[in-house]
């Protein structure tokens, strides 16, 4: 954390509403993770799972600002994401379980969370891998005139790998619909990020495509967002792409079994002294003294959503083996046919 380490989170010029509304995101964001990990722990749930603790500014604050028909990408840690853009609670944590009624019928698991419905490509777990996809889905935006923008997620390690050079440099020069949306929160898995680069700020990186960059508070929803509205705008008048650099910290380890000794308890409690949540929160109370009840009561609300969520994945079916092929192939128009597909077999 640097000298320029932020303060309160500023309500001036906030409606009330929108300050709560605001807050409501957060903690359902928060509170899945939450019980996300206990569900985990307790075995329930397959493979591994990559939290988002203490970075839930950047989802919410980046979701608040795109236009219901706009399109996000996303990571390996795309939990956060898919709940912001607006996948149900029972129909991500059914996804978690592996279970028919998940966002992708049980077939994605945690990485690869998402739902075309609400404009979430499944979530696509190759580090930078987002960045290349959202190239192609700018083109299409812009081609077919839709007017519709793209906001890109990944991490700060993601700006390190050749997709993430090659799909901004493309993206720039075709003047794309996109924000790219960098979560920085220090560490590539146990790597530092400032052991990768000689570059200090991933913001820094975008003279080298000749777009505009912002650095924001991450811990921020409100300064997410309005930098996120100023960059979709621009995107959506045909101005091109703008690097977004939200400067945040992931609470959890990087996965299951992350003993996090490449960081200090000291690092982690002061990034922890700027919990989104809680700044909202003490924001919000500031701002109104009968606040404290509304935040009480959207807290029992949340906390009943993801009960009615648990009960709906635990109770879900199974998939059907039958179904184990269904969406996993695109029609083959005479392309080659992928080995081990129906329409391979049937043509032994
Ligand atoms: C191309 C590629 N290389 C390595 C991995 C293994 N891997 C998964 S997550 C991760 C760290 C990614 O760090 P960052 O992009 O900063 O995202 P964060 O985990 O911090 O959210 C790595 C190396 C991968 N999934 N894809």
């Amino acid at each position: 954390m640097n000298d320029s380490a932020p303060g309160a989170i500023d309500l001036e010029g906030i409606e009330l509403a929108d300050a709560l509304a605001l807050y409501r995101e957060l903690s359902r964001l928060r509170r899945f993770e939450d019980k996300v990990y206990q569900l985990f722990l307790k075995g329930e749930l397959p493979g591994t799972v990559h939290q988002y603790q203490g970075q839930e500014a950047v989802a919410v604050g980046v979701c608040a600002a795109l236009a219901p028909g706009d399109w996000i990408t996303s990571t390996h840690r795309p939990h956060g994401h898919a709940i912001a853009k607006g996948v149900s609670m029972r129909a991500a944590l059914a996804e978690l379980y592996g279970k028919a009624t998940g966002c992708c019928a049980g077939k994605g698991g945690s990485m690869h969370l998402g739902d075309p419905a609400v404009g979430m490509v499944p979530a696509i777990a190759i580090v930078a891998g987002g960045v290349s996809i959202v190239s192609g889905m700018g083109l299409a935006f812009k081609l077919q005139r839709t007017g519709q923008v793209a906001a890109c997620f990944f991490g700060e390690g993601a700006t390190n790998e050749g997709a993430f050079h090659e799909g901004v440099n493309f993206a720039a020069v075709q003047r794309l619909p996109i924000v790219y949306v960098c979560e920085n929160n220090l560490y590539g898995a146990s790597t530092p990020y400032h052991a990768t680069t000689l570059v200090p700020e991933v913001a820094e990186r975008a003279v080298a495509y000749g777009i505009p960059a912002v650095s924001v508070d991450g811990m921020d929803p409100l300064a997410v967002r309005a930098a996120t509205a100023t960059a979709r705008a621009r995107a959506a008048a045909g101005e091109g792409p703008t690097l977004i650099e939200a400067k945040t910290y992931r609470f959890a380890g990087h996965s299951r079994g992350d003993a996090k000794k490449y960081r200090t308890r000291e690092e982690e409690s002061q990034w922890k002294g700027l919990d989104p949540i809680d700044r909202m929160a003490t924001a919000i109370r500031a701002r109104d003294d009968q606040a404290a009840q509304s935040l009480e009561l959207i807290d029992q609300e949340v906390a009943a959503e993801i009960d009615d969520a648990v009960e709906f994945a635990r109770t879900s079916p199974d998939p059907e083996v039958g179904q184990a092929f269904t969406d996993a192939y695109a029609e083959p128009f005479g392309l080659p046919v992928m080995v081990g597909s129906p329409d391979a077999q049937a043509r032994t």
